[in-house]
């Protein structure tokens, strides 16, 4: 039986394939993308190591929407919930606090790969790559603002000695499921009010990733990342792993740089950064994430700051070296659906970036005829990407259209939490 989504795409194959676009070719690439859904959406950054919930760290999730995830498993379930709705195969991102310690305290510098089997198992069952973070935030020893940069040595060690026990948690991840781990270092380390002294914290944050870095793990099994920012709150004029500081060590030392879309000056996007990144570094992590006046981690959304990202891995051929992942974390929505907003999102701008006509756009550019140029990016704008974007849900399996939201609702009545 032909239905109208088969039929809608149909037409509008054609009205790609007149204008030089071939949609199978566009599918079957974008089938082939994998984004790294964070697990920390589900419990708006709480983590099971303690009741606590997050503190500190110059983040903030807003709001008190009902049936946030208390354990494990009801995270795991949600998730498993939010990738049944998303198109294609993807990979989850823990981070440190995520651990199953049985109930007993297990600090920070404690963490080993087997406080992370079960997350492990569940990933091997359904055929998931795990990414992973330390956690240099909600802890009495990062309270002061600094981990470390930390002035005290004892605290830059504890920090340092659970920098390298996320690496091993990686690597035995990256190993288990065959497919590379990539670890994230985001500190938070920052004054709220001008230091006076803006070197020596970077010096010591140099050190002691350097420290941290000195063991060799297979990048077959594990990758290390590291992300800067801009300010954050209570570290508003100065943060140590400032984007300079980051794209420097990376650089230098053969690291991924993480670019978060909410880390850099309010009209500062990160689409832009890709080409000058992929000259002078091997491998990008993105957190695609949403901004709205301030590091607000709002849910993604299909926008003109999404569409320049995706456009830019598409166009520059980045993809191979990039890895996707997502953060943000809203509260006053259901968090299940707002996983499969953002990520749907996500992977709709991958798809209306591989739905352009390159060879002529760049033809076009290079000639310098700028007019036919701009004319066709504005076409494109209303060619029918969304009866393209049905087809693939449909073929891949998961809810066309708005039909998700029914199913998000089903769980959240069944789960009462
Ligand atoms: C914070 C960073 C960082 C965190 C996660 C939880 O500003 O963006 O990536 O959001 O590690
Ligand atoms: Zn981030």
């Amino acid at each position: 039986m032909t239905t109208n989504i088969d039929k809608s795409y149909q037409l509008a194959r054609e009205r790609y394939a007149a204008i030089g676009v071939d949609t199978e070719l566009a599918l079957s690439k974008l089938s082939e993308i994998s984004i790294s859904l964070h697990c920390w959406q589900g419990d708006d950054v709480g983590g099971f190591e303690s009741t606590a919930g997050l503190t500190g760290g110059g983040i903030l999730a807003t709001g008190n929407y009902p049936g946030k995830a208390r354990t494990p498993h009801e995270l795991r379930d949600d998730a498993d919930v939010a990738l049944n709705l998303i198109p294609g195969k993807h990979r989850f991102n823990l981070h440190a606090i995520y651990l199953e310690n049985g109930g007993k305290k297990v600090d920070r510098d404690e963490i080993e790969p087997s406080h992370f089997r079960d997350w492990i198992d569940w990933a091997k069952q359904r055929g998931l790559g795990l990414d992973f973070n330390p956690t240099y935030f909600s802890h009495p020893l990062a309270e002061d603002g600094f981990t470390l940069s930390s002035a005290k040595k004892s605290t830059r060690k504890f920090w340092i000695r659970h920098g390298i026990a996320c690496r091993k948690i990686a690597a035995e991840m990256g190993k288990k499921l065959k497919t590379t781990s990539v670890v994230n270092f985001w500190m938070p380390d920052g004054y709220k009010d001008i230091p006076v002294d803006r070197l020596a914290p970077r010096k010591r944050m140099e050190d002691s990733l350097d420290t941290i870095f000195a063991e060799k793990i297979d990048p077959k099994h594990e990758l290390d990342a590291l992300e800067s920012k801009l300010f954050g709150i209570g570290s508003e004029t100065y943060v140590v792993g400032s984007h300079e500081f980051c794209l420097g060590y990376a650089a230098s030392r053969k690291k991924l740089l993480c670019l978060d879309a909410g880390h850099f000056h309010p009209t500062e996007g990160i689409a832009d950064k890709l080409s000058s990144c992929s000259l002078f570094i091997d491998r990008i992590l993105l957190h695609v994430s949403r901004p709205v006046r301030w590091d607000s981690d709002h849910v993604v959304i299909y926008n003109d700051d999404l569409r320049a990202v995706a456009e830019e891995l598409i166009r520059n051929n980045l993809l191979n070296r990039t890895h996707i992942s997502l953060d943000f974390f809203d509260a006053t929505i259901n968090r299940v659906a707002a996983w499969t907003i953002g990520t749907r999102a996500m992977i709709k701008a991958l798809l209306a970036a591989l739905l352009e006509p390159l060879k002529q756009l760049r033809e076009w550019e290079n000639e310098g005829d700028y007019t036919s140029r701009l004319a066709m990016l504005e076409e494109l704008k209303s060619m029918p990407l969304g009866a393209v974007w049905d087809y693939y849900c449909e073929r891949l399996g998961v809810p066309v259209g708005t039909a998700w939201i029914d199913e998000v609702k089903k769980y959240e009545a069944e789960t009462a939490r």
